[in-house]
């Protein structure tokens, strides 16, 4: 596929999946990451951009690359793998990305699942900044239920709080069906993601109510005033609070990785990437009593379209990825120009 503007939409140009991955893999090379986690890192990426998920696609590269660049970040390093019980991995991440620690210990993990019927990896000292649904989905294609959890930067106030103090904190669901593609659900905890937050800055745009305070405390639509000294809301009051809370004490607490409050990045201008930690848990369902559980889900699925539902979490993602499978990735080509840049091209 050429990688030149389409004729009926000249502020867009189309890449095929394997041409953005390999334009983020030389960015990531030029900036200081080993093959292995630039790899990584353009497929995670590339992916998020291919399924429409654009506040963790090509947006997220120029805070990769600063991060990188301010040394903040390990690009090298190389993951250290603690086989610790029958079902439990701990991997140190030793500074570097999250998903190039997670991809060194999938095996033993998936091992572990089959064969103990759960499975827990706790990754810690890890750098995570993208979305979280890549880190579960491929494991419900293999037949596995997984749940993740990541914590990140203080931005966000505890429900009854008034200072931020959690991060955006996501929470990462997936499960195999019978007659379809895995049901998945990625949802931060605050009301927003702080990515979205940037982009609506970035476009002009106000949010809805709700969504964050201002550098007093008080509610605002303006995204920037969440930006420079306000904050964000967790979602649904106090009930996404405690899922917030869930997700520091998971991903950190007991990974042995940052709280999202504990770093401090002040040294390393440029840094954007939060030092945490981050949780996957992977259940085995062939050892559960009754029916298989693919089918139990479809039946699940049958009966929420039986009452009206139109959309399911992932439904859109899936609808986008066989548009971009079909026309290539559409992105805008002062983006593109951006990222031939960055690779020094
Ligand atoms: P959204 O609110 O956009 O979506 C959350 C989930 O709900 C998705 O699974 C989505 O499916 C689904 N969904 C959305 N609208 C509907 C609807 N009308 N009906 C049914 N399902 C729906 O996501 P967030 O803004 O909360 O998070 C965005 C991303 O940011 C996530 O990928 C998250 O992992 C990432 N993030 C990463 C952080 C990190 O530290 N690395 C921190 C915080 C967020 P679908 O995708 O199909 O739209
Ligand atoms: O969008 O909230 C966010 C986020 C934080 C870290 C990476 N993404």
């Amino acid at each position: 596929m050429s990688a030149s503007p389409l004729d009926q939409e000249p502020s867009l140009t189309r890449l095929s999946s394997a041409q953005l991955t390999q334009l983020l893999r030389r960015i990531f090379i030029r900036h200081g990451t080993s093959e292995t986690v630039a790899q990584v890192l353009a497929e995670n990426c590339a992916n998020a951009e291919r399924d429409g998920a654009h506040s963790h696609g090509v947006f997220r590269i120029p805070g990769y690359v600063s991060t990188l660049d301010s040394g903040w970040v390990n690009g090298k390093a190389v993951p250290i793998v603690e086989d610790v019980a029958s079902g439990f991995v701990r991997v140190d991440a030793a500074n570097g990305f999250a998903q190039p620690a997670l991809h060194a210990a999938r095996a033993l993990l998936v091992d572990k699942a089959r064969s103990a019927g759960i499975a827990v990896l706790a990754i810690r000292n890890s750098h995570h900044f993208a979305a979280l649904w890549p880190d579960v989905e491929p494991f419900a294609e293999e037949g596995l239920v997984a749940l993740s959890v990541v914590n990140s930067m203080t931005c966000v106030v505890p429900h009854g709080a008034d200072r931020p103090l959690f991060g955006t904190n996501p929470i990462a669901f997936a499960a195999p069906r019978a007659d379809g593609p895995p049901l998945v659900f990625d949802l931060a905890t605050s009301a927003i993601a702080h990515g979205d937050v940037q982009i609506a800055a970035r476009k002009g745009e106000r949010l809805p109510l709700g969504m964050g305070v201002d550098s007093l405390g008080q509610p605002t639509q303006d995204p920037k005033a969440i930006l420079e000294g306000g904050a964000l809301l967790p979602f649904g009051g106090h009930k996404g609070s405690a899922l917030s809370m869930m997700v520091e004490l998971l991903a950190a607490a007991l990974t042995g990785g940052n709280f999202s409050f504990e770093f401090d990045w002040s040294g390393h201008p440029g840094a954007r990437t939060p030092w945490t930690g981050q949780l996957v848990i992977l259940i085995d369902p062939s050892k559960s009593a009754g029916q298989g559980f693919a089918e139990r889900s479809q039946e699940l699925v049958r009966q929420m379209h039986g009452v009206g539902l139109k959309r399911l979490p992932g439904d859109r993602r899936h609808r986008q990825r066989e548009k971009s499978k079909e026309n290539g990735i559409a992105i805008g080509a002062e983006d593109v120009a951006n990222l031939y840049r960055l690779a020094g091209e």
